[in-house]
């Protein structure tokens, strides 16, 4: 189907935490390979994984040092290229990560660089600079885990006024995006994954490749708040656009359904520019995925979407949860309110006219586990910043009553992140036998997405005009026919007239939505 990326909904599977193949604790692609029937038959387009690519791991595979392989943690290429014929066999597309910003500085052209010393090719291709006098650094800027975003190329060393950038961790160097051979380099890696049939590609830190010419300071207090989105010398230049305008290029040769999924962590209006017809297909809708249980605020960023829309196009990619911030049931408020908002909020944003992006166990409504403090991974938390672990641990299959739940096949093995004892209640097992369950509620909303879209109800490119009531009720209407209702008050709300297609929880017997509930509505036809 033409256009097909424009309402698709593609799973999110962070493969560490997905399934566990061989027991080791650690998800792999034997474990996705086996559960690809339940991608099947929950009813999505498709699924983004993020990286497996060889990797120290010190980002969970965001520090990548081989972009075109498999890191024996999680399988080999043999097993890469069954899982994609069984996907598309069960007609599941398959999107991996691209992390063109930076790579691991075990990658072996940063290595090369580091070695080679001043004036090679090598060092071109990043961001090595000479710091100031007394071991100042070359500037002022914060690295997005904590700490500034420069290191020393030679610590040790007397004549050591060489320092790198890294926006991240000083583990994952940033590549120099003014240097031609960077562009070329990535062009391969594209490829690379394109010829094996690979059907979408979401692109990392997408707005940030480019740095403001001659890496200069960053202004008052841009540099000190979380480096990128703020600081903007770091953030959304333009020079970028030329690098997804020739992706696009890229992905359009092979085949018009090949598609391009940014990172881009920018205000709806900005964001929406990485989308133009001759740009990515499609930039989440950040502004959206930061807001909690707030009618108003969603109002306000769902009417900016919809003018960003109208200005460059194409239609929002919604999302509520990804693998870096908190789950939207301890977002919305923890707890069982927390619960039912986060199932509303799904049912919501898959009635939104546009694409959207489930994050795995999203549809388990699994809300943030407290990871202990010796278990934590995440770099950002170890450099002083909050710990993303929590929204990582290992999906609950089944109610087994080992620390695993049907993870890991081993009832003995240790999952790299301990599951909490509420596990086995929150499993798919316990989801299935439960009629009135999160992962039944999804697959409804997703079938039932499916005929709407099949009878042109829904159209990717509906126009959304927001409104909240007094009692705290949101309204989207979506296009000519549809309204998606949220109850973000404290009442139970009349809903205006039409026909409620579906709810994330049952109505009130006086035909009322109880609060923290959400509705698809056809309207009564004039
Ligand atoms: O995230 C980019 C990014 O901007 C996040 O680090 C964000 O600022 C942070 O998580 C706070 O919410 C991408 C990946 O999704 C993330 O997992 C990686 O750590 C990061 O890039 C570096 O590769």
């Amino acid at each position: 189907r033409p256009g097909w990326w424009q309402d698709a909904v593609i799973y999110q599977v962070y493969p560490r935490s997905f399934a566990d193949g061989d027991g080791d604790g650690v998800g792999d692609l034997a474990g996705l390979l086996d559960r690809l029937p339940y991608l099947a038959s929950l009813g999505v387009d498709g699924i983004w994984m993020t990286p497996f690519q060889p990797s120290p791991q010190v980002d969970q595979g965001y520090d990548v040092s081989d972009y075109c392989g498999v890191d024996p943690l999680f399988g080999t290429m043999e097993q890469f290229d069954k899982l994609l014929e069984a996907a598309h066999a069960m007609g599941l597309r398959i999107f991996l990560d691209v992390v063109p910003n930076h790579c691991s500085s075990e990658h072996p052209l940063f290595q090369a660089a580091v070695a080679s010393g001043p004036g090679s090719p090598e060092r071109a291709m990043f961001h090595f600079e000479n710091g100031g006098d007394g071991g100042a650094p070359p500037n002022n800027w914060q690295s997005v885990f904590g700490g500034r975003a420069w290191s020393r190329v030679n610590p040790g060393s007397d004549s050591g006024r060489e320092w790198y950038l890294h926006l991240f961790s000083p583990e994952q160097p940033d590549w120099n995006w003014r240097n031609p051979a960077v562009g070329d380099y990535f062009e391969g890696v594209l490829r690379f994954w394109f010829d094996k049939g690979v059907d979408g590609l979401r692109i990392d830190v997408a707005h940030a490749l480019f740095k403001a010419d001659g890496l200069p300071d960053a202004e008052g207090t841009d540099a000190v708040v979380n480096g990128l989105r703020s600081n903007p010398k770091v953030s959304d230049q333009e020079d970028v656009h030329e690098v997804y305008r020739h992706w696009r290029r890229i992905a359009d040769s092979y085949s018009p359904s090949r598609v391009l999924v940014g990172e881009v962590n920018l205000a709806p209006g900005r964001a929406a520019r990485y989308t133009r017809h001759d740009e990515m297909h499609q930039a989440f809708a950040f502004a959206f995925v930061k807001l909690g249980w707030d009618a108003a605020a969603w109002a306000a960023v769902g009417t900016e979407l919809e003018v960003a829309r109208r200005t460059h196009g194409a239609p929002p990619t919604w999302a509520l949860e990804n693998h870096d911030i908190s789950r939207s049931v301890t977002r919305f408020g923890g707890g069982e309110r927390g619960a039912l908002r986060a199932r509303a909020g799904l049912l919501a944003i898959l009635g939104l006219p546009g694409g959207a992006y489930i994050y795995q166990g999203q549809e388990l409504n699994l809300p943030d586990v407290e990871v202990p403090l010796h278990a934590r991974a995440d770099p950002m938390w170890t450099r002083g910043g909050v710990s993303r672990d929590g929204a990582r641990v290992p999906l609950p299959w089944t109610t087994a009553p080992d620390n695993t739940y049907g993870f890991s096949p081993a009832a003995a093995a240790q999952p790299w992140l301990p599951t909490p004892a509420s596990w086995g209640s929150l499993s798919v097992e316990a989801h299935r036998s439960d009629p009135g369950s999160t992962l039944h509620l999804v697959t409804t909303a997703l079938a039932l997405r499916k005929q709407l879209i099949e009878k042109e109800i829904f159209s990717p490119n509906d126009a959304s005009a927001w409104h909240v009531h007094d009692t705290g009720l949101l309204i989207c209407e979506r296009g000519e026919q549809i309204l998606l209702a949220v109850n973000m008050g404290g009442e139970p709300s009349r809903l205006p007239g039409g026909s409620v297609l579906l709810a994330s929880f049952p109505l009130t017997p006086e035909g009322l939505l109880p609060p923290d509930s959400a509705a698809w509505i056809l309207k009564d036809q004039p």
